[in-house]
């Protein structure tokens, strides 16, 4: 079902609207004022405090890096950050905001892909955990991470690696992002097929509640029935029901061998053939099963993200498929891998084209580069309409391709506005990247894709964001995934923490 002309040129002007992004603030909440900076500077230390208000009179562009987002498709104009540097300021930040009705957007790495960390209105004060980030406890024996929310997931991962442990959360955002961040958007990455979802590696959270309270749960638990599990609630909320400052996490050991394959395929019909191969031969120690369709290979490679494969290679290839496997003994986990090979150049209709083995861990980390970095070489060829859904498998290709004709029919494919629309993801997960590449943000380009994507999803019954949230570029679709019962059950949980709609507004729910 897809909108009538009429509901198109309501959308259109919907869509202008929040293209412009200014959003008045909300009526019941305040903007911060030179007396409010004056408190804060009496709980904080002064390198804890950005403002263009008075005393501090910063030019609004050293705000610029906090009130823009990642794709720079969302841009707010608060005129006070704060770094606080303990739970405790956290909390008395926090609470005066609540008392004097003051919007709070909590901020990590700010790399959210849908506009959830930057302030929407004019008036919210952005608390960015960027200087909350300690080490508090790690035991190698259980693998068990005690951490400040504001760590940074590499230099988590640098942490723990002497000590023969990983993150279970990878993604390539991760010299920027921050585990808090990763927690509160539930984020998924390259690693979630075989280590799981944060729901269930995440054992606790420190959280400051919207009114200043520290709930202490930061559990190291593995078990514990004792009631609700509160914790789950804050995990994807977006920071919407209070501020993550200290996660406990379950970290597994670091395999003794990882591998890793590009293979070229001849047509996107091959990916689930080779899906089910790949899970039948290789069993446990396959670790990711990631799709790039060939525009996307062919942005990275052009934005210098890892090394291309040879001409040779890549002929002929309509996707590319990366396979790692992680594993307890390298020899094995080759011989399994090249048997895979084997098994499918040699069917009775090849699946493959090439496969291409890393040798060394700089071919490992390099292959790697190629996947990861397509949101990187997407962000250098244009701006980026991000469509981050569950479908089925088989549907990964006929997304793209309906997408692609669709803006055709409106005249909006061309150089001067939509250049690419791509198709990338984790097959193992179910969770397709629709990237529309354009010239720039355009109410007709918008106008061309929502409510049109939306629909298709609804009609696969899949979700509108497999991993990157809603932020306040979803709100207004919640509905294709969640019912009404399910929205006004979210709606009463976030009265009962947050009654004030103080914290991260306008995020999340309609
Ligand atoms: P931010 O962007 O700062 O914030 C994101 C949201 O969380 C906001 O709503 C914010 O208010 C809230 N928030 C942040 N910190 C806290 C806190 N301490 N307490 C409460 N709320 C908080 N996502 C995936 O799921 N999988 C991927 O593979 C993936 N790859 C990415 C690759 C790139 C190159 C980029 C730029 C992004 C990618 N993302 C991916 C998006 C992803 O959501 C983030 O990168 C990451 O999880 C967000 O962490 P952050 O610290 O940057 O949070
Ligand atoms: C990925 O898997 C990330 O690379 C980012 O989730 C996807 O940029 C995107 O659309
Ligand atoms: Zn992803």
């Amino acid at each position: 079902m897809f909108p009538t002309r009429q509901a198109a040129r309501r959308l259109a002007l919907q869509s202008s609207r929040r293209w412009s992004h200014s959003v008045a603030p909300s009526p019941r909440l305040n903007p911060v004022t030179e007396k409010d900076l004056a408190y804060f500077s009496s709980i904080l230390q002064p390198s804890s405090i950005l403002s263009t208000l008075s005393p501090s009179k910063l030019p609004a562009s050293e705000l610029d890096p906090y009130n823009t987002d990642w794709i720079g498709r969302y841009k707010g104009t608060s005129t006070t950050v704060l770094r606080p540097r303990t739970t405790q300021e956290v909390s008395e930040i926090v609470k005066y905001c609540n008392e004097k009705r003051i919007g709070v957007v909590p901020q990590g790495g700010n790399t959210g892909l849908v506009g959830g960390s930057v302030p929407t209105g004019s008036g919210e004060v952005v608390v960015n955990l960027g200087n909350m980030s300690n080490v508090r406890h790690f035991d190698a024996v259980s693998g068990i991470l005690v951490a400040d929310a504001g760590c940074v997931l590499q230099s988590l991962t640098d942490y723990i690696a002497p000590q023969n442990h990983i993150m279970p959360v990878d993604l390539g955002a991760k010299g920027s992002c921050q585990i808090g961040g990763n927690v509160a958007t539930n984020a998924g990455g390259l690693r979630l097929m075989r280590y799981g979802s944060l729901h269930g590696t995440v054992l606790g959270l420190e959280v400051v509640l919207p009114d200043g309270t520290i709930l202490d749960l930061l559990s190291t638990l593995r078990k514990d029935n004792t009631g609700y599990d509160l914790k789950q609630l804050f995990i994807g909320a977006e920071g919407t029901l209070g501020i993550i400052t200290g996660v406990s996490i379950l970290t597994p050991p670091a395999p003794q061998a990882s591998n890793n394959v590009i293979l070229a395929l001849p047509s996107f019909e091959c990916v689930l053939p080779l899906f089910k191969t790949a899970k039948r031969q290789l069993s446990e120690i396959m670790s990711a099963f990631e799709y790039i369709d060939r525009t996307a290979y062919d942005l990275a490679v052009k934005h210098g993200q890892g090394r291309a494969l040879n001409d040779e290679d890549v002929e002929g290839a309509a996707c590319f498929v990366l396979i790692e496997t992680s594993g307890g003994k390298r020899e094995h986990d080759e011989e399994k891998l090249n048997e895979l090979l084997e098994t499918l150049m040699t069917a009775d209709k090849p699946i493959i084209n090439t496969g291409v083995m890393s040798q060394t861990p700089a071919q490992f980390a390099s292959m790697w580069a190629l996947r990861e970095g397509v949101t990187e070489a997407v962000s250098k060829e244009g701006k980026a309409y991000k469509y981050d859904i569950s479908v089925p498998l088989s549907s990964f290709k006929d997304v793209v391709d309906v997408t692609r004709e669709r803006l055709r029919e409106k005249g909006l494919l061309g150089p001067k506005a939509v250049k690419h629309v791509i198709g990338y993801g984790h097959v193992g997960d179910g969770n397709l990247h629709l990237n529309v590449v354009a010239d720039a943000y355009t109410p007709e380009i918008e106008a061309a894709l929502e409510p049109f994507v939306y629909e298709l999803v609804a009609k696969y019954k899949g979700s509108i964001s497999a991993e990157h949230g809603v932020g306040v570029m979803k709100t207004h679709a919640l509905h294709y995934s969640k019912s009404n019962t399910a929205i006004e059950m979210m709606k009463r949980i976030k009265q009962v923490f947050d009654p004030n709609g103080i914290m991260n507004p306008g995020k999340v729910l309609p």
